[in-house]
């Protein structure tokens, strides 16, 4: 098995400091909890930029401070989003693309969110996959749910996105994929060739799908985003306790957590963004 990708998902478009104290969010929290999670053994960040006020934005000029505060303290790899807020347009939320990060997330579907629904029209699609290889930007498929994987399989066949691809496939969204073991396991069985994959389980499910992920020889999302509790009833005291406690059974399990560059050379990462 290669070494254990770990990333911190930190600060997300819908967790609220009411929920959780300890989410970062002006660039300078972030770029510290960055750090926090690079020593705890997390080789990518996946950032969401928030006003001020704490309201999701995809304003290219807060991404860049955030680019700044992470890189000037380490040397995780910045994962940007593009899949922002629900109701953004496609356009505000293309825009950190061309800060040049080293990747970002490309969902590849359509999927209910909540009462919401996180739309992404083919065209839209095709329209990120597009400016991400235009900016050379490795793209993260984001995989909501199963029919997400078979129109990924789809679009790599056509040439329409680089390959190999990486995915994340996002399990337990209400109105996803549950976050079940069959359902990582049917996802597995149809991960197309040359594919890497981390898993990222929501709420309760964060630290289960984590475990499959040492395990099966995929790689682990945690943080904020997704689950903001150490265990039920918990809150957990930052981001970097949730990628602690990944390196920590990964040790037990005797997978070694990945270093950044380690991380680039698994996802057959180019050096071309990585001074952004
Ligand atoms: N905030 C969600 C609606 C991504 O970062 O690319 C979408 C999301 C996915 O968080
Ligand atoms: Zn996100």
């Amino acid at each position: 098995m290669d070494k254990l990708i770990i990333t911190a998902a930190l600060t997300g478009a819908e967790v609220t400091r009411a929920q959780q104290p300890a989410l970062p969010i002006t660039p300078e929290e972030i770029g510290m909890a960055a750090a926090e999670c690079a020593k705890a053994g997390a080789s990518i960040v996946h950032v969401h930029a928030r006003h001020p006020d704490g309201t999701p934005t995809q304003d290219k000029a807060v991404y860049q401070q955030i680019m700044t505060e992470v890189k000037r303290r380490c040397d995780v790899i910045v994962q940007i989003s593009t899949g922002g807020a629900v109701g953004m347009t496609p356009r505000e939320r293309l825009a950190p693309v061309f800060l040049k990060p080293e990747m970002a997330t490309l969902s590849m579907g359509s999927v209910n969110f909540g009462q919401d629904v996180f739309l992404n029209l083919p065209e839209d699609i095709a329209l990120f996959a597009a400016e991400m290889r235009a900016q050379g930007v490795k793209p993260e498929l984001e995989i909501f749910d199963s029919g997400m994987l078979a129109t990924a399989k789809r679009w790599l066949a056509k040439g329409q996105l680089p390959s190999p691809a990486h995915f994340d496939f996002v399990l337990g969204v209400p109105g996803g994929m549950a976050a079940t073991p069959q359902a990582l396991m049917y996802l597995l069985s149809e991960l197309p060739a040359g594919g890497t994959w981390t898993v990222a389980g929501i709420g309760p499910a964060q630290l289960p799908m984590a475990t499959m992920g040492i395990m099966l020889g995929g790689h682990v999302r945690v943080g904020f985003e997704d689950n903001i509790y150490y265990r039920k009833g918990e809150l957990a005291l930052s981001n970097a306790q949730l990628v602690a406690r990944v390196a920590r059974i990964a040790a037990e399990l005797g997978r070694a957590v990945a270093t950044p560059d380690e991380a680039r050379g698994i996802l057959g990462m180019t050096a071309v963004n990585t001074v952004a």
